[in-house]
């Protein structure tokens, strides 16, 4: 099977998946009960005996963890393995700055870079290639997650790690002879704009390929990255609180984020509820770990949004996919009523790549009593500021597709090349000054 690493499991027939799962989850949840006291409190609490799971659709009646029940057991109370056990340890910092921390045991961490290691193949990937890891090394899951899926190949891993930008453009114009690369998309294309600013043409670099995730990003920014760095652009997903990058990864259709469903059941709930929506409705993304043993989850409400996509992928796999994830809800913006995501307005910002650059901001205000959103975008450079009429064309262009995508009037300012600041991990696209 082409592209495909493990195709016994990968493109296993659903039934067989689903036995596969409810015998993982029927050992899981009574050892949670026994090992971990957040569990055995919850689950007393809901009168749930921890042997009642019989079907997969019971997970439904299991508890959901949220983000401040691993904050409450910092730093080691939500494992559920004994310290000995376990081989490392990453973190996960809030909005809120306070930290949440996971541990994975050696299985754990076999488990991950496989995940990778299938998300590396499904983008084209061999053992032949050689991997530019530029996502940050260090308590972040991005690179050594995508370190250990490149080395699970038997591929050769370049731990480069953000920063530097020059040396990045080096190294993938001199190292990568063969083969990819992976970092956030915001940082991609950070390195291509300071190739071109030191003179090269990044689309001549030997690169086949790129996984980029850790943040939101659209179909016309994966198309920008294809054309400026001629290779082929794969979405990865992930969360260190479930494992890090490969949760879930694209396959050569780029078109959904199948999700590792022999370790990880996926559901999606409603944000106000938290009741299980069917296939097809956006709501929250919740995991729950099935064969973890350093930090099992129940129902983890990751706060993504998205849906599952109910079609089957002509790729063959049998794991259901997530529509590229649209944001965080903690993202979403409601402004006189109408809820909105940065990344719908990347979307419509990038229908004028000709003239704009992938790089932009939304700051949310207070005008008044009105919430007020103000877009600002940068021009190409290259971009004549002098031609006012050209430039006013392109405001009332710009500002009247945006207004009409998204139902509400906003303020768009175009500023110059380079005026947004760039960051070479998560891109900060949303500043909320209210
Ligand atoms: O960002 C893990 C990762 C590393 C994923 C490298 C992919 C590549 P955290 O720092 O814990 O872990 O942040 C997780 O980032 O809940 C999403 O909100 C967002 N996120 C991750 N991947 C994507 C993606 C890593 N492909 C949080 N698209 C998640 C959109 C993403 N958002």
């Amino acid at each position: 099977m082409n592209r495909i690493l493990r195709p016994e499991i990968e493109c296993m027939p659903r039934t067989e998946l689903e036995g596969l799962q409810l015998d993982y989850l029927k050992r899981t949840v009574p050892k949670l009960y026994a090992t971990v006291p957040f569990y055995k409190a919850k689950m007393d609490e809901m009168g749930l005996d921890p042997f009642r799971v019989k079907t997969l659709s019971d997970v439904r009646y299991l508890p959901v963890t949220v983000k401040d029940d691993l904050r409450a057991a910092y730093p080691y109370k939500m494992f559920a393995a004994p310290m000995r056990d376990i081989v490392r340890i990453h973190a996960s910092s809030g909005t809120t700055g306070s930290i949440s921390v996971v541990g994975y045991t050696q299985y754990d961490i076999d488990m991950w870079s496989e995940c990778v290691a299938r998300s590396i193949i499904a983008a084209g990937g061999t053992k032949d290639d050689i991997i530019h890891v530029a996502y940050g090394y260090g308590i972040f899951t991005g690179g050594l997650g995508l370190h250990y899926g490149a080395e699970w190949i038997g591929a050769c891993a370049i731990p480069v790690s953000g920063g530097n930008t020059k040396r990045q453009v080096q190294f993938l114009r001199d190292l990568v002879t063969v083969g990819g690369m992976g970092c956030t998309p915001s940082y991609a294309l950070l390195i291509a704009e300071t190739a071109r600013a030191l003179g090269e043409d990044p689309s001549t670099f030997p690169l086949r390929y790129g996984i980029y995730g850790a943040e939101p990003w659209s179909e016309n920014i994966r198309r920008e990255l294809e054309r400026e760095l001629g290779i082929s652009a794969y979405d990865i997903y992930g969360l260190s609180e479930i494992m890090g990058p490969g949760v879930g990864f694209e396959c050569e259709y780029q078109s959904g984020l199948h999700i590792n469903e022999d370790h990880f059941l996926v559901e999606v709930l409603d944000p106000e509820t938290h009741e299980p929506l069917p296939d097809g409705e956006y709501g929250e993304i919740a995991f729950t770990t099935i064969d973890k043993e350093g930090m099992p989850l129940l129902r983890y409400n990751t706060r993504d949004i998205s849906r599952i996509i109910p079609e089957p992928c002509p790729c063959g796999r049998t794991t259901r996919r997530l529509q590229r994830i649209m944001g965080r809800s903690d993202d979403m913006i409601i402004i006189r009523g109408v809820n909105v995501f940065p990344s719908q307005i990347e979307q419509v910002l990038m229908q004028f790549s000709d003239r704009l650059a992938p790089q932009y901001q939304v700051i949310v205000s207070k005008k008044g009593a009105l919430d007020n959103l103000e877009v600002q975008v940068e021009l190409k450079p290259g971009f004549d500021f002098d031609e006012i009429s050209s430039l006013e064309n392109l405001h009332h262009q710009v500002k009247a597709a945006i207004s009409s995508e998204l139902a509400i009037t906003i303020d768009l300012k175009l500023v110059e090349p380079h005026a947004i600041e760039r960051t070479q991990g998560k891109a900060v696209r949303l500043i909320d000054k209210r």
